[in-house]
């Protein structure tokens, strides 16, 4: 480990073993009934779709497929879908995936012209052999599932992204912290079954091209219906780079609560990562007893709650303390 590493390691990350309460698994409080988080404040329009899902017999998997819809149908949001923020070269590329109860799970990433990546991701799982479909592939397939071709670049996002370019120039972002609300939701029913997904248009003005973390399985999602699931929402690279989403979920299996699970994470990606004072990375997890967890790098990561017929922000915990 170089000094620079080690210094970051002691002085501001602390001890990763001097995590709160080590609660394990096997002796932690089941929670009934169904459970719903998702990432970020739009989440919680998210959770009373996936939760009405539910409720009128719905699968789990309906449920994380048909609640994130209402964020990539929405205009309005800008890191999602249609209005999605465009590439560098003024292109909306989606990433999304989908993992259910099965261990089954698809993916689409660069895909264009289609609003809701999730449920294409959806059909990759179910109607091929494949799991993961990107760019005119995927979108050859969405057109034969009877996915619509539409203008996914709004009038609003588009004066946006001009006005972006012009202040970034020809120079890239080089990590941007604004703006994360890429969804991923979890979701366990009133049988303890549990599915995940994520949908995002990525970081605003990446290179045309570019995949982040949350088409990648294990990356920006990782569902096992025997321990729990995770999402992930900031700066891919480095998500992808830890194989965050599955690490969270397999720090469960070894007993972390979904808590525990999510600080040991980010930590170890900012202990990784070089500037990692300047990236946002946050994670949610929920674990089959129905335990929450989030956890980020910067102050001002919230995720949305559904439980118990009520639905909530809240906000996350993190690394660094001040905005
Ligand atoms: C990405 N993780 O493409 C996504 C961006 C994101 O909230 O999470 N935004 O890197």
């Amino acid at each position: 480990m170089n000094s620079r590493r080690r210094f970051l390691t002691l002085s501001a990350l602390g001890s990763l073993t001097g995590i709160g309460s080590h609660q394990t698994f096997g002796q932690s409080k089941h929670v009934k009934g169904p459970i719903i988080i998702s990432t970020w404040k739009t989440g919680l329009r998210a959770n009373d779709r996936a939760y009405e899902v539910l409720q009128n017999g719905g699968s789990v998997l309906d449920c994380v497929e048909k609640g994130v819809n209402v964020i990539e149908n929405d205009p309005n949001n800008r890191t999602v879908g249609i209005g999605g923020f465009p590439d560098v070269e003024g292109n909306v590329t989606l990433d999304a995936c989908i993992m259910d109860q099965r261990q089954r799970c698809g993916s689409v990433a660069f895909l264009q012209h289609i609003k809701n990546p999730v449920s294409v991701a959806r059909k990759v799982m179910e109607n091929t052999k494949h799991v993961m479909l990107v760019g005119e592939g995927a979108l050859k397939f969405a057109l034969e599932q009877g996915f619509k071709k539409e203008m996914l670049l709004t009038e609003e996002t588009l004066a946006a992204w001009k006005k972006r370019k012009v202040e970034v120039g020809k120079k890239l972002p080089e990590i941007n912290i604004e703006n994360h609300d890429t969804i991923g939701m979890i979701a366990r029913d009133a049988d303890g079954n549990l599915s995940g997904s994520c949908t995002t248009s990525g970081a605003g003005m990446k290179l045309h091209g570019r995949v982040g973390d949350s088409p990648i399985i294990g990356a920006g999602l990782y569902v096992d219906n025997d321990i729990g699931g995770a999402a992930a929402t900031g700066w891919g690279e480095a998500v992808i780079e830890n194989a965050g989403s599955a690490m969270v979920v397999e720090l469960m299996r070894h007993g972390r609560s979904p808590q525990e699970a999510c600080e040991e994470i980010v930590k170890r990606i900012a202990n990784k990562f070089e500037d990692w004072r300047s990236i946002q990375v946050g994670f949610i997890a929920l674990n089959k007893a129905g335990q929450i967890g989030a956890f980020s790098i910067r102050k001002g990561f919230t995720y949305a709650h559904h439980h118990g017929g009520a639905n909530s922000e809240k906000p996350a915990d993190s690394l660094l303390k001040e905005g």
